[in-house]
């Protein structure tokens, strides 16, 4: 098999979205730790948008998560993360969006930033930026609390699929940020679907392989470069 790597700094929650899903696929590939790099030619080679993460197999270079993740469950051996059935899969894909388009922004770019992310660097919260994010961020914990209820084990139902791998990244980072401590017990589905996706072994086996979290230093730019202002 031609070799993979995936190129990211471990703490982002995209890259960690790539790498859940390569576990899941039993793909071996090597982390490229871009975190000195971050911004760089060398980065901005592989990514003209300056962001993480991208995927190599052997001279095939790719960047975009959607694009990585689909192109890792089609490519590669495994049980399918996609659902065969068209309106599984147009779930599925709704569910991604939504991750990309409220749940990402609210729950990671406002708050964990703010909340852990600048902290850790020295540089103060800015209150206003969660103000804002709070409410949206309920609305997208009900969402997905809703989709959960009656049993469902997963956002589709009884199988695991890309959205899954999509969302607990998110969960996972928010879990940090002071809020999600009273947030989280009201949401019961939310954490027993959280309990369940800890417990598979591929969460496990990418957990284990993870470096302890340390501060982001590249984060300092985001603070100048794209900090929300309200
Ligand atoms: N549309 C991109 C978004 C990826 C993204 O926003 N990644 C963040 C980290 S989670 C990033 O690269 N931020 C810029 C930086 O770290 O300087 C994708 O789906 O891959």
């Amino acid at each position: 098999m031609s070799e993979v790597t995936l190129f990211g700094f471990p703490r982002s929650t995209y890259v960690q979205i790539a790498g859940l899903v390569l576990t899941h696929k039993d793909v071996p590939y090597r982390f490229h730790d871009l975190e000195s790099e971050m911004g760089g030619p060398s980065h901005l080679a592989l990514h003209p948008f300056d962001r993480v993460p991208i995927l190599r197999h052997g001279d095939f270079t790719l960047y975009e998560t959607a694009a990585i993740t689909s192109y890792v469950d089609e490519a590669f051996d495994g049980r399918k993360l996609t659902p065969e059935e068209p309106q599984k899969r147009a779930r599925m894909n709704q569910w991604i969006s939504a991750i990309n388009g409220y749940y990402y922004p609210y729950m990671i770019y406002h708050v964990s930033h703010e909340r852990n992310v600048f902290p850790q660097l020295g540089i103060p919260p800015d209150e206003k930026v969660v103000a804002h994010a709070m409410p949206k961020v309920e609305i997208c914990l009900q969402v997905m609390e809703r989709q959960l209820s009656h049993g469902k084990e997963y956002l589709l139902g009884s199988e695991v699929t890309l959205a899954d791998f999509y969302m607990l990244p998110m969960i996972h980072a928010f879990g940090f940020a002071p809020e999600s401590q009273g947030m989280y017990p009201n949401f019961p589905a939310i954490c027993t679907w959280r309990e369940q996706m800890e417990a598979l072994p591929t969460v496990k086996r990418f957990r284990a392989a993870q470096p302890p979290r340390a501060p982001i230093e590249h984060a300092r730019k985001w603070a100048v470069s794209h900090r929300p202002k309200y």
